[in-house]
């Protein structure tokens, strides 16, 4: 489609750009864009790849790195990051992003702070000025089950629309991550001020971390329906 296209030629892009012959450690997100990722890093043939050691940010992430015999790392072995590379779900033109559409942001967060240069990859309906424009299903928030119902109160004084439960597709129930947690969506509209929403909201008990990736990304590669990139800085 015109969008996995758009997915494919930003993923390409990030990977011919910032993963040189010499890179040792990679970080990969997770999501639909970085399977593209991880098929431009294998047209670079075995022996490229030999002496890398790929991070995964989810269990998606690491079995994508499982199946195609890449070499699986963990961040405890491998704390410093030469590059990860990540989708989003929105980035403004500071390149703050949104993340955690696919519930995976912690340890999202974790590689991408472990890097020495994040990369983030994704379509051009991701190319926003201000957070909140086109992304409208609200901020992701890991919290423990336990405090979730007190999480979704606070997060009404903060002045959040709706804070809803994410609830599974296919498991009855909410949507549990991989850290065992769950994930709230909160629906701010636009956020012109992202360090001080993720803050306010990073203190409430309960809460895990925030999708609200602040001033981490080097570069955002947008893929366009007319084939070209769009770089922002
Ligand atoms: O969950 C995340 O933060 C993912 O990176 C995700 O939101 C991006 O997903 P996509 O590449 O499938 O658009």
């Amino acid at each position: 489609s015109l969008i996995d296209d758009a997915k494919r030629r930003a993923a390409y892009k990030a990977v011919d750009e910032y993963i040189p012959p010499t890179t040792k450690v990679v970080g990969i997100g997770s999501g639909s864009t970085v399977v593209y990722v991880i098929e431009r890093i294998l047209q670079r043939g075995k022996e490229a790849n030999n002496n890398v050691v790929f991070i995964p940010s989810s269990f998606q992430s690491k079995e994508l790195i499982v199946q195609h015999g890449l070499t699986l790392g963990d961040v405890d072995a491998y704390p410093e990051i030469d590059v990860t590379i990540d989708g989003a779900d929105e980035v403004d033109e500071h390149l703050n992003a949104i993340k955690g559409g696919g519930g995976c942001h912690l340890r999202e967060k974790v590689i991408a702070e472990a890097a020495k240069k994040f990369i983030i990859v994704a379509d051009h309906r991701k190319n926003s000025k201000v957070l909140g424009e086109n992304w409208t299903r609200g901020v992701p928030i890991e919290v423990i089950p336990f405090a979730y119902t007190r999480v979704i109160m606070a997060l009404k004084t903060l002045g959040c629309g709706n804070p809803v439960l994410r609830m599974a597709k296919a498991k009855a129930g909410p949507v549990i991550t991989d850290n065992g947690n769950f994930v709230i969506d909160a629906h701010f509209g636009l956020i012109h001020d992202p360090d001080d929403l993720m803050r306010k909201i990073k203190m409430l008990t309960g809460v895990v971390e925030v999708g609200l990736f602040v001033r981490l990304a080097q570069i955002a590669y947008f893929g366009n329906e007319n084939g070209s990139v769009t770089e922002k800085k």
